[in-house]
């Protein structure tokens, strides 16, 4: 009988695993109650994307679950996060099997299927390039589809060109494939990266999924002092362009700093098929202050550098907008997160 089992309950067993697992051996799925409360989901698959995920507890909203399935205990046991769960039974890892993962995966179909019930959004994180993110995320996909998850977004990294040709090739293989199972697809691409060493390249990378995820999910689930919600949300994904790519980049700082950033040929921070303003078919973008209320004359000078921004974007390109608190942010700063999908592949 397949056997599906959160792993902090197992943590706590120790050696005695593999007796307590038989005897629990019919309660495939050990519940929380709490599951239940959340609007949204956030979903790490492997090992990788488990700890990216991980380091997400720390600026989390409310209602947003976060989730890790891995197939190596012991990365598993190191997450600090509630909501862990061990695919398969050896907790030995994949052995870079792919269809070892997948089939372990769908042994335990009936359990994913719980969590993934009705949700607002669901985001998939998966580092390709190891056996189990890439053997699992077919089957998530298609049970969130299923399960009519009303948003599935997969967040998904490249492997860099040194950790082998073959390996980044298939992944791509494996992007295009799972493109239709999608309502939104980012990707983190380890090539454009700069870094000397793998830790600092997984570093940023982390830095740059969370901020990502974070931002997008932050435009629906935080309160907006526009009316910005789900709709408009839905009204980006299903924009009819040529790949649902959703590119990103975000800016922090002073009036004056967002300015000299906004107003200096702003597409340039996209990916390089967007050879104009004209290549954007469609963009989102949220707005976080911590207190510009209290500097009349600041808020003034912000509002007319956003202005001078939109005016920039093409009269083709459909544009939405949010305006956020955000506490975290510093004093007489401002953030920025820009959210486009290009009309070209
Ligand atoms: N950003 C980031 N990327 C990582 C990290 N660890 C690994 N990666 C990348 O993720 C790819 C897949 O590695 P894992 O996530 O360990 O693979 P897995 O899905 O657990 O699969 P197996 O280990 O083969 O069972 C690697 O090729 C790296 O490119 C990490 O901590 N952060
Ligand atoms: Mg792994």
């Amino acid at each position: 009988m397949n056997v599906y089992i959160r792993i902090n309950s197992l943590a706590k067993k120790n050696h005695q695993n593999k007796r307590i697992m038989k005897e629990e051996s019919d309660i495939i799925f050990n519940f929380p109650s709490r599951i239940s409360e959340y609007s949204s989901i956030i979903v790490g698959i492997g090992g990788g994307a488990s700890r990216i995920v991980d380091q997400m507890r720390k600026r989390c909203f409310l209602d947003v679950g976060l989730y890790a399935f891995g197939m190596n205990r012991k990365e598993m046991n190191e997450l600090s996060l509630y909501n862990k769960y061990l695919i398969g039974q050896e907790g030995l890892g994949s052995g870079k099997n792919r269809f070892l993962a997948e089939y372990e995966c769908n042994n335990s179909l009936p359990v994913i299927e719980n969590i993934l019930k009705n949700k607002l959004i669901t985001v998939f994180v998966v580092c390709l390039g190891g056996g189990t993110g890439e053997g699992c995320i077919r089957s998530f996909l298609g049970k969130a589809k299923e399960m009519q998850s009303r948003a599935i977004i997969l967040v998904a990294t490249i492997p860099h060109s040194s950790e082998g040709k073959e390996k980044r090739k298939n992944a791509l293989g494996l992007l295009k494939a799972l493109e239709p199972m999608v309502d939104g697809l980012h990707i983190v691409d380890y090539d454009d990266f700069q870094c000397n060493t793998f830790t600092e390249l997984f570093q940023k990378a982390d830095r740059k999924i969370i901020q990502f995820t974070d931002a997008f999910v932050g435009m629906v689930l935080r309160y907006c002092l526009i009316s910005f919600d789900f709709n408009d949300l839905r009204a980006f994904l299903e924009c009819p362009t040529p790949s649902k790519n959703i590119n990103f980049f975000t800016l922090t700082g002073s009036v004056d700093f967002l300015r000299s950033e906004l107003l200096e040929e702003w597409c340039k921070k996209l990916p390089a098929k967007y050879s104009s303003v004209d290549d954007v078919a469609m963009i989102i973008f949220a707005i976080e202050f911590t207190d510009w209320l209290d500097d009349s004359e600041e808020a003034t000078e912000l509002m007319n550098v956003i202005n001078d921004f939109m005016q920039q974007i093409s009269a083709g390109t459909e544009v939405k907008w949010g305006i956020y608190r955000d506490e975290t942010i510093p004093s007489h700063q401002y953030r920025i997160n820009i959210f486009t999908k290009c009309k070209k592949q």
